[in-house]
């Protein structure tokens, strides 16, 4: 990451009035939370997240699916926010329209302290019935070794004894339509959007960048690796986002950070 490009980077987040922060597997990663695109390991080694994240896998084998989301909870849970989820919180502290946007199903932006991110593909923390849609319990604690993945039977629904299922987005699956369009109204009037730690493959959450770019906001992107939204982006910042996301905080309000 050139010291230039955050040095204007800041500039523009200075003088943005209304923000989007649209983050994605990789604001987590420097938290030991895996990647989505990252290999499996475990009980997982021989499958792809692609093949688990979805409403035929869970119907085909529901312990193995079960399973792996009581591993991701039970990581997630000892994982704790890094200095990207802070610096995200920070930007959200400082400017008054700021609107954080997340395709991740951990709450480690909550954690951190950002108020209330839009979760466009759901929590961990929100199972619901398979056959009713009722809300269910959290099971209690997580597992013990999050390293070991294990099968694991889903609880069944106390109203209809369907199997529960995690409260996620699945491929083929809808979106949330109030987390969506709350989405697409926030990027179509913000005047910045940072987009952080996505590879931009995954539709529709990869149209919001496009949708900021498309009402002429300035798309800043964070990320170590080239990505589908390099095209997108006026200025891409390639490096970990707990390292960059601090220096371009640091570059727009200076070392005292938020006011
Ligand atoms: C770092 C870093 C560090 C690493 N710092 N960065 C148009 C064209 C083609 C296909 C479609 C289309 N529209 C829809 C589709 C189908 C499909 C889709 O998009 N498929 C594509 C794969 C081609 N979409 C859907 O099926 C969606 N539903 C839908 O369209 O429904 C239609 C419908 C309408 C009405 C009724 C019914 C149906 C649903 C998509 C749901 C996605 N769900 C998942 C799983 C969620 C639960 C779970 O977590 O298990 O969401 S898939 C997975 O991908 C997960 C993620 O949120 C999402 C995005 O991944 P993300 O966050 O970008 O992670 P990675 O791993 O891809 O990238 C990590 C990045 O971090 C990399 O770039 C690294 O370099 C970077 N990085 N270290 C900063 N330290
Ligand atoms: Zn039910």
């Amino acid at each position: 990451m050139g010291e230039r490009s955050v040095r204007d980077a800041g500039t523009l987040l200075a003088q943005a009035r209304r923000i989007v922060v649209f983050t994605g597997a990789g604001v987590s990663a420097e938290s030991g939370v895996p990647t989505f695109r990252d290999a499996l390991t475990g009980l997982w080694r021989s499958f792809d997240a692609q093949r688990l994240a979805t409403p035929e896998a869970f119907r085909e084998d529901p312990a193995l699916v079960w399973g792996w989301y009581e591993w991701r909870r039970a990581t997630v849970a000892r994982a704790r926010p890094n200095a990207g989820h802070v610096a995200v919180a920070a930007i959200e502290a400082r400017v008054a329209h700021a609107v954080v946007v997340t395709q991740n199903v951990d709450d480690l932006h909550e954690r951190a302290g950002s108020v209330a991110p839009i979760h466009l593909h759901g929590s961990l923390s929100a199972p619901r019935c398979s056959a009713c849609a009722r809300p269910a319990p959290v099971p209690d604690g997580v597992p013990d070794e999050p390293g070991d993945g294990r099968r694991a039977a889903p609880p069944r629904c106390a109203h209809c004894a369907g199997l529960v299922r995690p409260g996620v987005v699945w491929f083929g699956e809808a979106l949330p339509t109030a987390a969506l369009e709350a989405a697409v109204q926030a990027a179509s009037a913000c005047d910045l959007l940072l987009t952080v730690g996505t590879s931009g493959l995954v539709y529709p959450a990869a149209e919001i960048p496009r949708v900021a770019a498309r009402f002429a906001a300035t798309v800043v992107q964070v990320n170590p690796e080239e990505t589908a939204l390099d095209a997108v982006a006026d200025v891409n910042l390639r490096g970990p986002a707990a390292q960059v996301l601090p220096a371009l905080v640091r570059a727009a309000w200076g070392d005292a950070g938020p006011a």
